[in-house]
């Protein structure tokens, strides 16, 4: 036979209804998503940009700062994963039961519970419902063949459930302040998953409102609690047929009505006190599972038993719970993206990204005073050496030695100067800026005197000749007394002496000598080399171009500080938009 009957009862009704609750929404998934997506960009735009700033040197303070934030970046991105993880025995409920909708049987050791659970199983099954019992292992659910033990003694050492027809599971838990400590701990880890509780509490004692201390979490999120007042019976000797028999009967009505009054008045007033919403407590409800067991007509026993009430309760938790467990999943997702995400965010890389660009602006501001600085520095210094260069070179006359051995002086000073003031950087400046080519500034000059030669000749070759060598004789002396003449020089003196001692020879010779020629010529002598117009060109040059060669250097240096501070200004903003989309979604999940 089966329990419906022309007028259904509440628990028909409540198995009907059952069914037809959705537990999920297709809306919530696209939420979840969502959020999920919502974090997977916000760690991919974390990620710094360039890998290395260029031109910064490792061991520099900027460097050590994007270091830091990069590893602090880091260490958020692998707390998110942790935050995730350390809820894992609840997520992983509640993706295992993902469809259906959990109640928490709760209460103290020996309330009941694993009966009530039982009993509610057998009506299921009385329906023709499918019932199936499961336990947890190791975070898994095993099923296996009920009934649940129910002991006088403490009996429930492992969380155990039930599924009643496809969409609902009832989870069995060891009994609050019980003897082992596990047991409690174990029991807290799963009641996170639940959408909805059922506070069991008996009789003998109801109402024991401290119980609740241990559901605060559960009240914070909203789950609605009913209270259901078991073991509401008593035994009464009778008489039948003459024996006196132990009848098991329901305590009355008026006495129910009492306990369900107190126990609602005292849950609303301890869910008050507790800063909780106390609108979450159902009326309670009075019920004894061993009567109907008891009664050869346990479909008909229900109502006096307070169970087609209980069912009505049932209902309507469920229906409440249905609310919850389709915003569960996004309101999981939500408190952990803002207390495992967004927290570290604002505690840990905003401090960091304030530090950055206080550190970036000073390294700005003393790179405004370092080019001036650095420029005319190094120009002191170039143009002190730039005499004693020449002048080491001034025998050779060799322009190409001096525009070598500058530019790599030049180059070399420069490098010292950017190493000291910019010790933070590992720009060099581009040698091809202060490159000085040869040709460009001219020449070492000759210093020169002049002077008037009269040349004489005699007709005849053989006085000629003799005058000739005694010439080269003397100007080679005079040559050398010009010391930097050189050879050139020096023969040309040769020469033109040559010329005008050979007009004294003949004078000596008298007429007989032959025919006497006389000339004179004006001859420029060079008598030592300048560097003069060499200095005054190099050095105005220099003057012109170093500065910005320099400038060019902490220009550079400018760009990779820059470069850090766009760096920051990205971070900041990613930060800043990821919290405005966040509060987005969170509006779109209510
Ligand atoms: N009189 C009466 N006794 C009941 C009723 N339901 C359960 N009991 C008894 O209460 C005792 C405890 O029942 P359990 O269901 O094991 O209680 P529990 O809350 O699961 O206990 P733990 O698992 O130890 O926390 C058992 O001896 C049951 O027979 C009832 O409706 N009336
Ligand atoms: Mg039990």
């Amino acid at each position: 036979m089966n329990g419906t009957k022309k007028a259904p009862t509440s628990e028909a009704h409540f198995i009907e209804k059952l069914k037809q609750f959705e537990f999920v929404t297709q809306n919530m998934q696209v939420r979840v998503d969502e959020l999920n997506g919502w974090k997977d960009k916000l760690q991919a735009k974390l990620v710094l940009e360039p890998n290395d700033v260029k031109g910064i040197k490792t061991d520099g303070a900027l460097a050590r700062q994007i270091h830091e934030l990069r590893r602090q970046i880091g260490e958020c991105v692998a707390g998110w994963a942790h935050g995730l993880d350390s809820s894992g025995p609840m997520r992983r409920l509640s993706e295992q039961f993902g469809g259906q909708g959990i109640l928490l049987v709760f209460g103290k050791v020996n309330a009941g519970k694993s009966s009530f659970c039982n009993f509610l199983a057998e009506r299921f099954k009385r329906h023709g419902e499918p019932v199936q019992y499961f336990y947890f292992e190791n975070g898994k659910s095993i099923d296996t063949q009920g009934p649940f033990v129910e002991a006088a003694t403490e009996a429930t050492a492992r969380i155990q459930g039930i599924r009643l027809g496809s969409r609902l599971i009832l989870l069995d838990t060891p009994g609050l302040h019980s003897v082992t400590d596990e047991n409690g701990k174990l029991t807290k880890s799963f009641t996170d998953s639940a959408d909805g509780v059922l506070w069991l509490t008996s009789s003998t004692s109801p109402g024991q409102v401290q119980e609740l201390d241990e559901l605060r979490e559960e009240l914070k999120r909203d789950k609605p609690l009913l209270p259901a007042i078991t073991k509401s019976d008593m035994s009464e000797e009778d008489e039948l047929d003459g024996a006196i028999v132990t009848i098991l009967k329901n305590k009355t009505a008026e006495n129910r009505k009492l306990q369900e009054g107190d126990v609602l008045q005292r849950a609303r007033a301890k869910l008050r006190q507790a800063d909780m919403d106390e609108g979450l407590v159902r009326a309670p409800v009075s019920v004894s599972a061993l009567v109907v067991r008891k009664s050869p007509e346990p479909d008909e026993a229900l109502e006096g038993a307070g169970f087609q009430r209980l069912f009505g309760g049932l209902t309507e938790i469920t229906e409440a719970a249905t609310e919850i467990k389709k915003r569960k999943a996004a309101v999981l997702m939500l408190s952990h993206l803002e207390k495992d995400v967004v927290q570290p965010l604002s505690e840990k890389i905003r401090p960091q990204l304030k530090i950055m660009r206080t550190k970036a602006a000073e390294a700005a501001k003393s790179l405004d005073a370092a080019a001036p600085k650095i420029g005319s520095s190094v120009l002191d210094e170039v143009l002190g050496e730039l005499a004693d260069l020449l002048e080491r070179h001034k025998s050779t006359r060799d322009t190409a030695a001096v525009h070598r051995e500058l530019s790599a002086r030049v180059h070399k000073i420069v490098q010292e100067h950017v190493a000291r003031e910019l010790a933070e950087y590992a720009h060099e400046m581009d040698a091809a800026l202060v490159a000085l080519k040869d040709g460009q500034y001219g020449a070492f000059d000759d210093v020169t005197e002049e002077c008037d030669v009269t040349r004489g000749r005699w007709k005849k070759s053989a006085v000629a000749g003799a005058a000739g060598i005694g010439g080269a004789i003397l100007g080679g002396l005079i040559g050398s007394l010009f010391p930097g003449a050189g050879t050139i020089a020096g023969v040309g003196v040769g020469e033109a002496v040559g010329g005008l001692l050979g007009g004294v020879v003949s004078s000596l010779l008298g007429e007989k000598g032959g025919d006497y020629l006389v000339e004179t010529e004006r001859l420029s002598i060079s008598v030592g080399v300048s560097y003069t117009r060499l200095y005054e060109a190099i050095s105005e040059d220099l003057r012109k171009r170093l500065p910005g060669a320099v400038a060019k250097v902490v220009e550079r240096c400018r760009e990779s500080v820059q470069q850090v501070m766009a760096e920051v200004t990205r971070i900041e903003r990613v930060v800043d938009e990821s919290e405005d989309e966040l509060e987005r979604l969170k509006e779109a999940c209510k």
